[in-house]
């Protein structure tokens, strides 16, 4: 019987593999338990967004990774939790749906359903039985009631976690809330009669200050191409990362999660996690941990404070202008009549400025004067305040003291617009140091002089609280994140208003709130949601309206990780018990482009819920690899039109493996392109004639990033089709290691294809029949063995998969050359393949008489006896040059060595009758003649 994966064989009615897949589903081989009895072990896939383009053979690189994975842990001994689902709300299908009139609802499920294929196409072990949508109303269900927690809880520093705030309101009730210590936007001191003489609105306002998910008017991403803000992560360069739209900064009164009182934990609890160092330091970078001290500096005429941030205190005597951001509150207060018009025009002009560029032009620096002054805290002097874009208003205070002798940006601001400079560090003692480093001597700096950087800060730090005008102070970079998008296509964020604007919470017994159907999902003017088309839904009863905002496309993917545990429940996200047993993720595995936001977010849900007492463990994923991406190979043909050159990407399907296309495909292909319009395709394009006559246009190559946008893909379902999944599986592994980027490349498949069709013939002999046998296998067969399962199994718990498929190919060969067929041997060695190759191992265990799936076996263990080595090659050396080679039983004593290796014909020759001075002997190494 010949192996053929795919083909449907004589006598047969489905194809080798396809009967597998059925026998899996029709006997639930992949259904888990939640059975406490057993020792867990949970491998996590990041769910996809199911797009209309489907999967491409890079999407299963990971899949296929966690797949091998779970189906090892399985088979040692694991109830292996390993599921999967969708990220089903998003932007896409909302776009898709603006464009076509088409419900994202069906659009989405139309998606989904072709991604099941695909994926049920490549033999995964999931447990379908515990999906999630997060598009379905039983999913979101628990999203609302999470966003609740987050509305009714508030961060306690004293504590350092999250709690009730009931507890705060009576605090307000008792002193009001000058002993709270609580992670808050703004510091407003009341008292107790103060907090039982506001209204109730003015209570929200001031509770609002203080919610872990709560609602302010703050500068916030607008996107006006998508109708809708976005998050810090969502924009890259000051575009959308999604179409690539232009992003600016605009006040709105906008829903956010107060991620930055978790800053800390969120920082330090990296240490314990088994991630990679770039992850963890992209995470570290995000959070952007920094040290200094917030200093208050009077302004000359009047009742203000500009309160700054610095990590260099030491410098203060350097000080020679302020800046604040051009956004600061206190501009409109402070700036003086004379400058109003020029601040007002250079305020216009920053808001079409990204956060980034505003920052990263260090040569065009610009800025306006206000007018105002700073008095210095120590000397008295008057100091001027301008305003700048290198000044962000969220980080630090939004406002900074300006040393142009030690720090460039305000070096380069100072020469520009002519203002003094004074040196007050002198780096003399350390002439490589840059001006980042805390290393120098304070130079005219009054009661500082002669100390180092690092006791000066110290001593700052001590002055500043001394004279109250100041205090140290711990800034992070990381910012709350915005939680409201006006779309359509998301989570409804279950919050009503009363009459005064009061913010009250749905109550948890009417969650889910569903998602209202609406027809046109075009964004509502002035930046509101669709949803505020729905104006029954909107004013649901008499003085009571309903947010309209919806949730972002994180909200879902924070805590479907904790869904999976226990996915059909009613009555909680998931039981105590399931949470208990399943704990968190023991192996994570995904794209990389999730490091900070999908990251990030999810680990501050799942510590706000550790801290209400809902997770057992304050952290939701244990190891995590990034995969690397597989590239694609893009063509391209080049046209010259009206002296214009360009080249277009071609469907790389058209071209020949010569990379030429086809003037007969070519004329088929640009009927249906509009990109060729225009385009005299005689003469615009360089074509050649082959040997046989035929024109053709020489295409040119590129590795890019693998989409449709360029014409690259590669449908897993076609190389499945002609090779199987279990090549595909093994190919893919075998590309390379599973953490770097490649590009995909047939070329190797075929070797792939090759070691399946070897390792089936070991179990078939000449005439094509099953024959295996019963007899005992030699030393030498076990060593092969043994070899094998030793390097797979290492191989595999270090996520080495590409050398496992090396290890596979080598001992089969090996196995070939010593003609095995034993039971003894094979049997574990299919048990051995099986994670890469599910199908095939399925069908030869079956072939050796199991009745069961091979799922339910047990993967082999080494016996190390079987590789000690037994015997030794010798390489024979004459003084340190190898001239021969003999082979040495382990026990071979030295004599026996030396008189063999004096005696061989090859050795003599060299030795021509000389007499060796000496010879050594290194057991187990050489031997070496001298003479
Ligand atoms: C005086 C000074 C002197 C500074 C010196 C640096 C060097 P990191 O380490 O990133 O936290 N800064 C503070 N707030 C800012 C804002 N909103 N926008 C732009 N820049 C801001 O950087 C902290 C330093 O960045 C602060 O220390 C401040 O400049 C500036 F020799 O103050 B420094």
């Amino acid at each position: 019987m010949e192996y053929q994966p795919r083909k449907i064989s004589e006598g047969q009615s489905v194809s080798l593999e396809k009967k597998w897949q059925s026998y899996w589903v029709d006997n639930q081989i992949y259904s888990t338990s939640n059975d406490a009895t057993r020792p867990k072990y949970y491998v996590l896939d990041m769910f996809p967004y199911p797009s209309g383009a489907g999967l491409h053979v890079g999407h299963p690189l990971g899949y296929i990774a966690s797949d091998i994975f779970a189906r090892y842990k399985r088979l040692s001994g694991f109830n292996v939790l390993h599921p999967m689902g969708y990220d089903a709300f998003g932007l896409p299908a909302e776009q898709y749906a603006i464009q076509t009139g088409v419900h994202p609802a069906d659009s989405t499920e139309k998606n989904i359903q072709r991604y099941r294929e695909q994926l049920d196409n490549l033999g995964f072990c999931y447990d379908w039985n515990r999906e999630v949508r997060t598009s379905d109303a039983d999913y979101y269900k628990w999203t609302q009631w999470i966003f609740l927690q987050l509305f009714s809880h508030y961060f306690d520093k004293k504590q350092n976690k999250s709690a009730p705030i009931e507890g705060l309101i009576s605090q307000f009730e008792a002193a009001g809330n000058t002993t709270v210590a609580a992670a808050n936007t703004q510091e407003n001191i009341f008292s107790a009669t103060e907090w039982s003489a506001m209204t109730a609105k003015q209570k929200d306002d001031v509770l609002m200050n203080y919610r872990l998910a709560y609602r302010k008017t703050g500068f916030v991403n607008w996107c006006e191409a998508m109708g809708t803000v976005l998050a810090n992560d969502e924009v890259k360069d000051g575009v959308s990362e999604r179409g690539g739209h232009p992003v600016e900064r605009r006040p709105m009164l906008q829903w956010s999660l107060r991620t930055t009182a978790y800053a800390e934990r969120l920082l330090t609890d990296l240490e314990n996690l088994d991630w990679s160092e770039a992850l963890k330091s992209m995470q570290r970078n995000w959070i952007g941990r920094s040290e200094g001290a917030s200093i208050f500096f009077e302004i000359s005429d009047s009742q203000a404070v500009l309160e700054i941030f610095t990590t260099r205190p030491d410098t203060i005597f350097g000080v020679t202008f302020m800046v604040v951001a051009p956004e600061h509150p206190l501009l409109s207060q402070i700036t003086t009549y004379s400058q109003k018009e020029e601040v007002a025009k250079y305020v216009q002009y920053v808001k079409s400025r990204s956060d980034r560029d505003r920052q990263s032009e260090v040569k065009e620096v610009t800025g306006v004067f206000t007018g105002a002054y700073v008095v210095h805290p120590f000397n008295q002097k008057k100091i001027p305040v301008w305003i700048a874009e290198y000044v962000l208003l969220e980080y630090g205070t939004g406002a900074i003291m300006a040393v142009p002798s030690d720090d460039e940006r305000d070096q380069i601001f100072a020469q520009k617009f002519d203002l003094p400079i004074i040196d007050v560090v002198d780096k003399s003692k350390y002439p490589n140091a840059s001006l980042h480093d805390k290393l120098g001597t304070l130079i005219n700096s009054d009661f500082l002089n002669g100390k180092e950087v690092v006791a000066a800060i110290q001593e700052m730090f001590q002055r500043l609280e001394a004279m109250k005008i100041g205090e140290k102070r711990v800034n992070y970079r990381l910012r709350d994140a915005n939680y409201s998008r006006q779309r359509y296509w998301g989570e409804p964020i279950p919050i009503l208003y009363d009459a005064h604007g009061v913010a009250h919470a749905v109550d948890v017994t009417n969650l889910p709130l569903l998602l209202p159907n609406l027809i046109d999902f075009k964004p509502a003017a002035g930046g509101k949601s669709p949803l505020s088309r729905a104006t029954e839904w909107v004013n649901f009863s008499e003085g009571w309206t309903r947010e309209t905002d919806t949730m972002p496309g994180f909200a879902g993917s924070s805590w479907y990780f904790l869904r999976y545990m226990d996915s059909s429940n009613d009555h909680a996200f998931a039981s105590p018990e399931a949470l208990n047993y399943w704990r968190d993720v023991d192996f994570y595995i995904g794209g990389a482009e999730h490091a900070v936001g999908h990251l990030l977010y999810a680990r501050f849900w799942h510590k706000v819920l550790f801290d209400i007492g809902k997770v057992p463990t304050a952290e939701p994923f244990k190891r995590l690899i990034n995969q690397g991406m597989i590239q694609g190979r893009s063509l391209f043909i080049h046209v010259t039109n009206n002296k214009i050159k360009r080249k277009l990407h071609i469907q790389i399907q058209l071209a020949d493996d010569k990379d030429r296309l086809y003037e007969r495909d070519f004329k088929k292909m640009i009927l249906s392109d509009n990109r060729f319009e225009g385009i005299d395709y005689q003469q615009d394009i360089a074509w050649q004639t082959d040997e046989k006559g035929q024109q053709y246009a020489q295409l040119t190559s590129e590795v890019e990033k693998m989409s449709k946008s360029k014409y690259n893909v590669v449908n897993p379902d076609e190389v499945v089709e002609e090779y199987g999944a279990d090549c595909f599986r093994l190919y893919e592994m075998f590309l390379g290691p599973i953490d770097q980027s490649k590009p995909w490349d047939m070329k190797g498949i075929d070797g792939c294809f090759r070691f399946l069709r070897k390792f089936w013939s070991l179990f078939f002999d000449k005439n094509e029949k099953f024959s295996v046998t019963n007899e005992e296998p030699t030393n030498e067969e076990y060593k092969v063995l043994h070899t094998a399962i030793k390097k797979i199994t290492q191989d595999i718990e270090r996520l080495s998969f590409n050398t496992c498929v090396s290890a596979y190919m080598v001992c089969t060969n090996d196995l070939r050359a010593l003609n095995c067929n034993k039971q003894k041997i094979l049997e574990p060695l299919v048990v051995l393949l099986a994670p890469f190759a599910p199908h095939i191992a399925e069908e030869l265990w079956q072939k050796l008489g199991y009745k069961s799936t091979i799922n339910n076996a047990t993967f082999p263990i080494c016996d190390e006896q079987y590789l000690v080595e037994s015997s030794f090659i010798y390489p024979i050396c004459i003084n340190g040059k190898k001239r021969a080679e003999l082979s040495f039983d382990a026990e071979a004593n030295k004599e026996d060595i030396i008189s063999a290796s004096l005696n061989n014909e090859n050795i003599k020759k060299w030795l021509d009758h000389k007499v060796p001075k000496n010879v050594v002997v290194v057991p187990k190494k050489m031997v070496n003649i001298v003479v």
